[in-house]
């Protein structure tokens, strides 16, 4: 057991990893580059070392390295030239935990494919923590009791981890994002498809060649229909759609509890990570009882006729055109987009917002790339500074039937402390509209 720990980074991570630590009765040093910050208080008997960009002096028998530190960044750059050994929190939560672990990447979808996959397991009885990148750090789900773990893992979790010891694993689908860290959409890809190492279930994108183990062998998902019972599909049956494996009808497309084509190929995918724990009477129970995740295509409000729908959590160009492209070819949105594109070419949406919109309000770092794309297209277009503004501006342009839609393309962390901030000040924004309409 590892007698000196150093942690480099206290955010959810490093608290998680202190905690952990600390409980084993580990020496705990904390290094973080930002300004000192309140430390909880069963967290007290660690050091600190703020405002610290070098590996300390002090002695550490393994070194947990944060998620969100920069590989080129001084401080994991000097930890490297140590020589001690590196490790991540999943590392150290992958060595500890007693049960299976099934983990789940990809650039969109994984949270709402990882709390599908916990609601699918609890709801058949079985005691599951679900977390990682997405709610509570994995170190903070270790529990006895435990039948399995379902983790969200982030290409940057999976970078810097050995994952061979997952259980299942799926990656559902790889499109530009965090190219300014990755340096590279290969290099990004690569960081995902470590997911595969040691898995014994494999579940893929069977439309997105990235997505595939390199034997080419597991479940795969798709939206065209299923060829053999190791592929997952959508198929019309006497006037509707379903979700089928094979050549089993499961679900009925328009009974699923999330709308949109993207998200008949996440249920898909959640349904195919649980084969053989899960049978096909409790999937279609317990689709029925699963109500989604906040910031993800979330109605807000309708004031007059018009609808505000809350997307906050599309940080990449592919979640905004999964938003824009699921709606009706007729439907027109006041599309809000911009903030940090994280180096990635925002071109991408050219088409969809030629479909779809019938202005954009801009915001952020990188709105003015978007701005420029609206008015190559002949989209009026407005850059404001604020979310309340944002969202009157976009009511100024909106019609009857119109939906306004925040779906920024771009990470929010320019502008606000995080994606949910920033749907929360949409959602505000919405309200007192809605209030003083009333008034
Ligand atoms: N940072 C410093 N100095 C340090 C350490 C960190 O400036 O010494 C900065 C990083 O550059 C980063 C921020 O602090 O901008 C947060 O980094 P962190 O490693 O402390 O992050 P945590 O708070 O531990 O949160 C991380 C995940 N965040 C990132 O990977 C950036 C959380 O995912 C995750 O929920 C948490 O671990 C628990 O597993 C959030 C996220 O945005 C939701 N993830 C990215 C995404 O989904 O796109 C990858
Ligand atoms: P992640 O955890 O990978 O960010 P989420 O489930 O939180 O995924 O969804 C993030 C954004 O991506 C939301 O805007 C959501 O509507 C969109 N999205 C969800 N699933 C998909 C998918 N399969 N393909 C494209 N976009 C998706």
């Amino acid at each position: 057991m590892a007698k000196h720990v150093t942690i480099l980074g206290f955010g959810v991570t490093g608290e998680s990893a202190a905690r952990h630590f600390l409980a084993q009765g580990a020496t705990v040093t904390v290094v973080d580059t930002r300004p000192e910050r309140a430390v909880p208080q069963d967290l007290a008997a660690a050091t600190y070392l703020w405002r610290s960009t070098q590996f300390p002096a002090e002695p550490a028998d393994i070194v947990v390295v944060s998620p969100g530190l920069s590989m080129n960044s001084c401080l994991l750059r000097s930890a490297q030239a140590a020589g001690v050994p590196l490790l991540s929190d999943i590392d150290v939560f992958l060595a500890a935990a007693r049960a299976p672990v099934i983990g789940i990447t990809g650039t969109n979808g994984k949270s709402t494919v990882t709390s599908l996959v916990g609601h699918l397991l609890k709801e058949a009885g079985f005691q599951v923590g679900v977390g990682g990148n997405l709610g509570e750090a994995a170190l903070s789900l270790l529990r006895p009791d435990v039948d399995f773990y379902v983790l969200e893992l982030s290409s940057f979790q999976l970078e810097r981890s050995d994952v061979s010891k997952l259980d299942r694993a799926a990656i559902l689908n790889v499109t530009e994002d965090h190219i300014d860290q990755h340096g590279s959409l290969t290099a990004y890809a690569d960081a995902k498809r470590k997911i595969y190492a040691g898995a014994t279930l494999r579940v893929f994108n069977r439309t997105d060649d990235t997505t595939k183990p390199r034997d080419g062998a597991g479940i795969s998902f798709a939206s065209g229909p299923p060829n053999n019972e190791l592929e997952w599909g959508i198929v019309d049956r006497d006037d509707d759609q379903w979700i089928a494996r094979g050549d089993v009808l499961l679900q009925r497309v328009a009974d699923l509890p999330l709308g949109g084509l993207h998200n008949a190929t996440n249920v898909m995918a959640a349904c195919a990570l649980v084969a053989g724990l899960v049978s096909d009477a409790q999937i279609s129970a317990a689709l029925r009882s699963y109500e989604g995740l906040p910031h993800r295509f979330e109605t807000v409000l309708e004031i007059a006729e018009v609808t505000y729908v809350d997307d906050s959590k599309a940080t990449n160009v592919g979640a905004t055109v999964a938003a824009l492209e699921g709606l009706e070819r007729e439907q027109r949105v006041v599309l809000i987009a911009g903030g940090d594109a994280k180096g990635a070419e925002l071109g991408e949406l050219r088409a969809s917002l030629g479909g779809h919109a019938r202005a954009v309000v801009t915001l952020g770092k990188d709105g003015p790339q978007i701005a420029a794309l609206a008015r190559e297209l002949g989209i009026p277009f407005v850059e404001v500074s604020t979310m309340t503004e944002s969202v009157r501006v976009a009511a100024g342009y909106a019609q009857p039937g119109d939906i306004v839609l925040l779906s920024p393309a771009c990470s929010s962390l320019d502008m606000f402390a995080s994606f949910d901030e920033r749907g929360r000040l949409f959602q505000e924004a919405v309200s007192k509209l809605d209030d003083e309409r009333a008034t």
